[in-house]
């Protein structure tokens, strides 16, 4: 079942920080391990072999731990027991994390839509203009007519372009860049605007927002769902692929996305484009005003594909959270009482924190923005509430962690569809919380989730194309599969394990008796399991980034 596992040392195949925790582990007993200077194939340091989970739940593996953190010097090495089974090669550099961070961003600009993606900075994954006709108002959308909506990313494996999910991912770039500065990745990324004296992305998140103001409804405010055709197109590539593209409906979760993205947008380029910046925020006041006018969810129980169209539906049928984050931004791009107001009043209407950040769960933005909110009129009270809910909840965290074989924070029903997006979005809120708290098992256990993305896992892989030994080759991705090149799109990250099966090579593969981290297949058959996605390529750059600025305990 253990997928491409040359060797059962599994290890972050990109690497680790000199200065902090350094962990591998194996899936039987050994004596000891050293690790091997691969310069001159000496032994630098050695270890026990400690059983860490007897039958671990999520794995179904014995697993065993080998711990080098007191290593702390920098180079190429791998890992050998003392049975002669050795790990891939890594490496250990304080910037070992730019390369997941630049090529995750990367993968975005290989997303883009509208436009020709030039040898000069897309290589061998160069292709023609697509998408560029306007699209058509559906029957049931309220613009008829022809709408020009060119640009932006493609969604994911297909090539639909969807609002809600577009914002969320875009949240996590913009939050970079605000709260993290210095995390801004420069220009070395090698996509058009580099060197136009904007970082790069910053360019790249521009080029998202670009298209997301055209899908505003100019009377109303109200922002239309998405933009696909009526069915998914199969594998063509995306200037081949002319099929007719429809508007939807307006929704009040797309509304109040986009309103909450554009605030964030203002504060963001105010400095670098205020016109650009103005823009954002008369376009988030005005989807603002909508919300007001429409106080119940729009369309009503929320949107749902027409009887004839078959494209993602992200349902979601409640928008308290999405109004909730629009209310937290336009509070901190305006500090209009307005904002506070509703924000105040709403925050505690369910449970303060019911999971990490996601397209249908908005909430944690709006948790962290007024957590951090640099408002003087922000209530203290309600800050303080808020932090002890996300400390409680990233305490609860630490403890699924550490129960987990591999220390990943996801119980076992956590591994549905996207789940290696759940376990970064969770780290997202334990590295902000280690920022408020300083406590440094937030940070141990933010970082075992990168781990596990990049080969901390029974499958002995990275789940990012283009990243480390094993990384997947055979993701659910239109342009890979069409393109005719060996090797798929770099830098994109695939859903990974989903034991819920929904597709129909999951279901061959595993059944309800599968530990629950097996469940994925790199097939590109598999989407439910192997398809890639601008909102999960969102988190890895967060957390890729952050671990890039020698921030730590
Ligand atoms: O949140 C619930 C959880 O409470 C429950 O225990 C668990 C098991 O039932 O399910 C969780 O919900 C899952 C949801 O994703 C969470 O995000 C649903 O089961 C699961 O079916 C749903 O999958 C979504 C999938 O579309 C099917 O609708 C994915 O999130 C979403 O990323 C994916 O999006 C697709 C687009 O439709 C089309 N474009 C590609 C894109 C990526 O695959
Ligand atoms: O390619 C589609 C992918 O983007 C979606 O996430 C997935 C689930 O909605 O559906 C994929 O399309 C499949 C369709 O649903 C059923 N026929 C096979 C398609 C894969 O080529
Ligand atoms: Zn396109």
């Amino acid at each position: 079942i253990v997928s491409s596992a040359q060797s059962t040392v599994f290890v972050n195949q990109v690497g680790y920080l000199p200065d902090h925790l350094k962990m591998a582990y194996t899936d039987h007993a050994a004596e000891s391990f050293s690790l091997i200077d691969l310069t001159n194939n000496r032994a630098v340091f050695s270890g026990e072999v400690v059983l860490l989970k007897e039958n671990d739940p999520s794995s179904g593996l014995d697993v065993y731990l080998l711990d080098f953190s007191g290593f702390q010097s920098t180079g190429r090495f791998k890992i050998r027991l003392n049975d002669g089974e050795e790990s891939v090669p890594f490496e250990i550099s304080d910037s070992v994390f730019s390369r997941v961070a630049d090529r995750a961003l990367k993968g975005l600009y290989y997303q883009r839509c509208g436009m020709t993606l030039e040898e000069a900075f897309a290589g061998v994954f160069n292709h023609g203009t697509c998408h560029s006709a306007d699209a058509i108002g559906h029957s049931t959308c309220e613009h008829s007519g022809y709408l020009n909506v060119r640009g932006g990313w493609h969604d994911a494996g297909d090539y639909g372009k969807y609002v809600a999910p577009a914002a969320h991912a875009l949240s996590y770039l913009l939050m970079l860049a605000e709260y993290f500065p210095s995390f801004l990745i420069s220009d070395r990324l090698d996509i058009p605007e580099s060197g136009n004296g904007i970082p790069d992305m910053l360019d790249e998140a521009r080029y998202e927002l670009q298209w997301l103001l055209t899908m505003q409804d100019a009377n109303s405010g109200g922002v239309f769902f998405k933009v696909t055709t009526k069915n998914f197109v199969g594998y063509v590539m995306p200037h081949k692929s002319f099929d007719a593209r429809y508007l939807y409906q307006i929704s009040s979760t797309a509304t109040a996305d986009f309103a909450a993205i554009m605030a964030r947008a203002y504060r963001v380029y105010k400095d670098y484009d205020s016109t650009f910046a103005s823009q954002c925020l008369s376009a988030a006041q005005h989807a603002w005003s909508y919300l007001e006018a429409h106080p119940a969810i729009v369309p009503d129980g929320g949107f749902q594909n027409p009887a004839d169209t078959k494209t993602g539906e992200y349902g979601d049928a409640d928008d308290g959270d999405e109004r909730l984050w629009a209310a937290a931004e336009l509070f901190e791009a305006t500090a209009a009482t307005e904002f506070n107001d509703y924000f105040l009043n709403h925050y505690q209407d369910e449970e303060i924190i019911q999971g990490p950040a996601g397209w249908q769960y908005v909430k944690p933005l709006a948790l962290i923005t007024y957590l951090k909110s640099a408002q003087p009129t922000a209530d203290e009270n309600a800050r303080n509430i808020i932090q002890n809910a996300l400390d409680d909840y990233c305490r609860n965290q630490v403890a699924i962690a550490d129960e987990d074989g591999f220390h990943v924070a996801l119980e076992g029903w956590e591994y549905y569809w996207g789940s290696n997006s759940v376990a970064l979005n969770k780290a997202l809120i334990l590295i902000f919380m280690f920022e408020e708290t300083g406590k440094k098992e937030y940070f141990a256990t933010a970082l075992h989730q990168l781990n596990y993305i990049l080969g901390c896992n029974a499958h002995n892989m990275t789940f990012v194309t283009g990243l480390g030994t094993n990384a997947p080759r055979h993701i659910h991705h239109s342009p890979s599969i069409a393109d005719g090149v060996q090797e798929p799109v770099p830098g994109l990250m695939a859903g990974g394990p989903n034991k819920y099966l929904n597709d129909l090579v999951l279901q061959l593969h595993f059944n309800a008796n599968t530990p629950p981290a097996l469940c994925y297949v790199d097939d590109q058959e598999s989407y439910a399991s192997n398809e890639v996605a601008v909102y999960w390529n969102a988190p890895l750059i967060f957390v890729g980034a952050y671990f890039n600025q020698g921030r730590g305990p």
